[in-house]
């Protein structure tokens, strides 16, 4: 065992709302029950290894501050194996239960693909060892298609043949090694799969070969036996002008479009929802009422920036819808709550990782309780109940049988006379939410 790379920190632990230290869980408590499970089981919460491994927390206008005592800074693939114990030394004293990854956070590029391949082969087998030693599990894996300049004109959407040679490629690896982990699910996001300008584009071309390359991941995931999930991350923008997977109506659309539905769910980001001009509670019930909402990306976005800036998350109303749309769909079964997020750039210190999960962590404890305490209160439901309760009689029953034509509801409307209507009562239904916080 290396050497610890956080030999001041202990495991930590949850002290309840009372208490001052930073390094303490005030809500989450992991084997605490809420509805009869735990919150462990609820949460399922993740670490992102590219934030928290490799962000050096660099910006536009400055190079990174991040501080990692750990890393030789260099691209050998010696160092990428030894950033692994650092962080399941981190997930253990952190008590996260999963991580993801994509392939090029954990290892780096070879003088060619088959070297690239043998790199990512050798640090899978340090992230297998450490799994066994720690009971630490894979949420998902998936590939990096977008830092490399071979994907400046997309992935699977590229005007490149060539580059989408080595996407399938890529991707036919981070799958085989997802599946050898125990990976739950398996990530598309398509960082570059969309376009800066239509000027230069064939964009029904693009989303056909999109289509292919997913139907083909669908095969190699049958022919390799992977029982996990398929997920897509819907996301409207950035890098790209405008990705085709933009928000997740267009996810649901482009699925059933190329007959791809019944193979995949949708991992939903809070802070993508944002950049879509959606809510995270809309994103999750448009993917909830179709069936497919599978993983969740936890994090915040700078309200007003209109950029990408994946804080970590602690607002609670968020957090609270979250949980209630996740404790009403049932659980989340393959999926969990995975933080996308990464620490401010004047957050540099090692510790900070620490401050920043256990901020996240706890908001989301919290959130689950929030969102219990709405659903054992039951005001909210009740309203809605009462608010369709036209739609209990005869005729609104026959509506949603689809047994009524228009001259039904004609006869029923002359003899009905002017429609009463009745207040949406919002204020007073968010002052109950408020009541909950
Ligand atoms: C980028 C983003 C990705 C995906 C995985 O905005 O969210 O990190 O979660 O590729
Ligand atoms: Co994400």
């Amino acid at each position: 065992m290396a050497a610890s790379a956080f030999p001041n920190i202990q495991k930590v632990t949850f002290e309840g709302p009372s208490s001052k230290n930073p390094l303490s869980f005030k809500h989450y408590d992991a084997e605490a029950l809420i509805e009869g499970k735990s919150m462990r089981e609820h949460l399922r919460f993740a670490c992102a290894y590219w934030h928290t491994m490799r962000n050096p927390l660099a910006d536009p206008f400055g190079v990174g501050t991040a501080q990692m005592p750990w890393d030789d800074g260099t691209d050998a693939v010696a160092n990428a194996v030894a950033r692994v114990d650092v962080f399941f030394e981190f997930l253990e004293k952190c008590g996260l239960d999963y991580y993801c990854f994509h392939d090029r956070d954990v290892s780096p590029e070879g003088k060619d693909l088959a070297a690239t391949e043998r790199n990512l082969d050798q640090v899978c087998e340090a992230l297998a060892k450490a799994q066994k030693e720690t009971g630490k599990k894979l949420l998902w894996g998936t590939a990096c298609l977008f830092i490399h300049p071979r994907y400046m004109h997309g992935a699977a959407t590229s005007c490149s043949l060539d580059s989408y040679a080595w996407a399938g490629a890529q991707v036919r690896h981070a799958m085989n090694w997802t599946h050898e982990l125990g990976g739950e699910g398996y990530v598309f996001w398509g960082g570059r799969e969309g376009y800066t300008t239509l000027l230069n584009t064939d964009m029904k071309r693009e989303r056909e070969h999109l289509a292919r390359f997913l139907h083909m991941a669908v095969d190699h995931k049958k022919s390799i036996g992977f029982e996990g999930l398929f997920f897509i991350e819907p996301k409207p923008k950035e890098p790209t002008t405008h990705q085709y997977d933009s928000d997740a109506a267009a996810c649901l659309n482009f699925l059933r479009e190329f007959d791809l539905l019944d193979h995949f769910k949708l991992n939903l980001e809070t802070n993508h929802a944002a950049l879509a001009g959606n809510s995270m509670r809309h994103e999750l019930k448009t993917a909830i009422d179709a069936g497919a909402l599978g993983s969740i990306d936890a994090n915040l976005g700078t309200a007003n920036l209109g950029w990408d800036t994946d804080c970590f998350p602690v607002d609670l109303y968020d957090a609270a819808w979250v949980m209630h749309e996740v404790l009403e769909m049932g659980g989340l079964t393959s999926g969990g709550l995975n933080f996308d997020a990464k620490r401010r750039r004047e957050s540099f210190e090692p510790i900070d990782l620490f401050h920043a999960h256990i901020a996240g962590m706890d908001t989301y404890a919290r959130g689950l309780k929030i969102a219990a305490a709405l659903r054992a209160d039951g005001r909210i439901q009740a309203f809605i109940d009462q608010r369709y309760q036209s739609w209990n009689s005869d005729l609104g029953k026959r509506v949603e049988q689809g047994k009524t034509s228009l001259d039904d509801l004609r006869d029923y409307a002359i003899q009905n006379g002017e429609p009463v209507m009745e207040s949406g009562r919002q204020e007073v239904l968010e002052a109950i939410i408020n009541e909950m916080i």
